[in-house]
């Protein structure tokens, strides 16, 4: 017989969790269709399939963080006995800028093929509810092209979100945002960052290594919702490093000059004073909106909250055949893995008769800045507020890298921290780690905290040396204690 739908599944969105969750979908028998479509930025941004991770996200970041850390590793090098002749090297920046885009060309391009592979349809339109089966959607742009419909038993929405700008005068016309920077045809120069989350700090961070002057301008604190002292350990080390915060200020205004390079206006919140100052390019980092405008959700009756969409523990929306995974759903962490692994666990629940819910505790995150910041659990503060201050030992320690002494690096913000339960074996709750290779570092811990882990068990564990790592295993300092972390030599 005809089924009642054209498809089993449609997913409106083709980034890290629409994609995931429409190839499981197909894997398990599903028929399954794929929308995906990107409004290009206010300065004309646009990019193929595969969402904000590959094209605008993690991927290209992570290589201008690799670019940016290069540089810093050649002038290391002269100190390692290396013959650089050009002490004063520079970047090509539109050279670095093409090369990030063909990789991305080349994972877009490897996104269709793999959908075709695994028969997923996709169509590069936006998609809309009609009704809470069916979508609506115009194939094509020329104008006055036909909307046309489909009809699906589930619809999954996994539309992520965009940057915000301020509402002050010049911001759309401009400034730009982490959609552009990526693929900015101009040398960034002498550039402003409005916004202290990780994209801002990110983005300053790999701006000041391919040598460019970024300044941070910071609303109240950096990195909210982080461990509070890595986030001042983080911002230390960077203004160390000679980026400049512009504290408790908001932008008023931004204006072209006649020379062309933008003028900024500013207050500072906490003394009331205007500034101004010249910048050759200004980057929002101020947050992310939920793209839940155009989906029309009041035709479907999905339930909303600010712009994300509100979901139960198995990402059913209020309509109960419609879900919502990925940057989208309200009050949950805005990472790719997340993404991807919610996604999956959704299809499969939905078409192979899984139960598994997907598990929102304990993600581990790391802050690209040049020592990188990673982390997985409990913030200090958050595990003293759950299980109070006597109930909680907090180890900690600065370390030296080993190879940071031959170039003679500054040592003093290689700092880690385990917050962890005071009695018995310790159950740790909280890893916290800034360093090199943070990342790396942090995420073989990740699954030893979600499988319990214990300062004992640490302590127990037998380092690899000479690693950054391997200072988890000889935690001995406690915050309690009082005793300096500082190493001795
Ligand atoms: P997206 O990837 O945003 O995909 C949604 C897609 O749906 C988009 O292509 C969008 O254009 C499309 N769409 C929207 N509306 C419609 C519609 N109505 N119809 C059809 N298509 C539609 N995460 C990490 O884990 N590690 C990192 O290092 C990291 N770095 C980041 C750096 C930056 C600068 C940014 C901005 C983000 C970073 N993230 C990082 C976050 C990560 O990119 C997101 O969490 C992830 O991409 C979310 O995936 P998603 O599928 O929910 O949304
Ligand atoms: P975040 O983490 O939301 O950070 C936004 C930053 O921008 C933060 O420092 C804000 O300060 C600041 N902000 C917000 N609005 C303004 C205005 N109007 N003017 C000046 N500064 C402002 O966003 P990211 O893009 O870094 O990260 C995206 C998501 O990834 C984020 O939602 C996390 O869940 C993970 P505030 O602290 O609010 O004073």
């Amino acid at each position: 017989s005809r089924p009642r739908y054209d498809y089993d599944l449609v997913v409106l969105g083709g980034g890290s969790a629409g994609l995931a969750c429409a190839k499981e979908a197909a894997g398990c028998g599903a028929r399954v269709l794929c929308f995906d479509y990107v409004k290009p930025t206010p300065v004309g941004t646009k990019w193929g399939i595969g969402g904000t991770c590959v094209n605008v996200g993690c991927i290209p970041k992570k290589l201008m963080h690799q670019a940016s850390l290069l540089g810093e590793a050649v002038h290391e090098a002269v100190a390692y006995g290396w013959n650089v002749d050009d002490k004063n090297l520079r970047p090509d920046w539109r050279k670095l800028v093409r090369s990030v885009q063909n990789h991305i060309k080349s994972v877009n391009w490897v996104t269709r093929v793999d959908l075709r592979d695994k028969k997923v349809e996709y169509v590069n339109s936006m998609g809309s509810f009609r009704d809470s089966h069916t979508i609506e959607y115009v194939a094509s742009t020329s104008p006055g092209a036909e909307s046309r419909q489909v009809t699906s038993e589930y619809v999954v929405v996994a539309v992520g979100g965009r940057p915000r700008y301020p509402d002050i005068p010049g911001a759309v016309e401009l400034g730009i945002t982490s959609d552009d920077i990526f693929s900015y045809e101009r040398e960034p120069g002498r550039t402003l960052v409005v916004g202290a989350g990780y994209v801002g700090l990110e983005c300053a961070c790999f701006l000041k290594g391919l040598g460019y002057e970024p300044t941070v301008m910071v609303r109240s604190i950096v990195l909210r919702g982080f461990d509070r002292q890595m986030s001042d350990l983080l911002a230390a080390m960077m203004t160390e490093r000679g980026i400049p915060f512009l504290g408790t200020t908001i932008p008023k205004a931004v204006e072209r000059q006649a020379d062309g390079r933008l003028l900024v206006r500013y207050r500072n919140t906490t003394t009331q004073a205007d500034g101004s100052d010249v910048f050759d390019t200004v980057l929002w980092a101020i947050g992310r909106k939920g793209l839940i405008e155009e989906l029309n959700l009041e035709a479907a009756g999905v339930r909303t909250q600010d712009d994300k969409i509100v979901v139960d523990a198995a990402e059913a929306t209020s309509v109960p055949h419609i879900f919502a995974v990925g940057d989208i759903i309200f009050g949950r962490p805005e990472l790719t893995p997340v993404a991807i692994l919610a996604g999956r666990l959704l299809a499969r629940r939905l078409f192979a008769g899984a139960t598994q819910l997907m598990d929102y505790d304990d993600v581990a995150t790391t802050v690209f800045t040049p020592l990188e910041y990673s982390c997985v659990g409990m913030s200090e503060e958050t595990a003293i507020a759950l299980r109070g201050a006597d109930n909680i030992e907090v180890f900690h320690g600065y370390y030296k890298p080993t190879e940071f002494f031959i170039p003679q690096k500054s040592v003093r913000h290689c700092y880690l921290k385990a917050v962890a339960e005071v009695s018995g074996d310790q159950k740790i709750l909280g890893l916290h780690y800034i360093g090199p290779v943070a990342g790396e570092v942090i995420q073989g811990f990740a699954a030893a905290l979600k499988s319990g882990l214990t300062v004992k068990t640490l302590l127990n564990t037998v380092g690899i040396h000479p690693t950054t790592a391997e200072e988890f295993t000889r935690l001995s300092i406690t915050k309690r204690s009082g005793r300096d972390p500082t190493p001795a030599s």
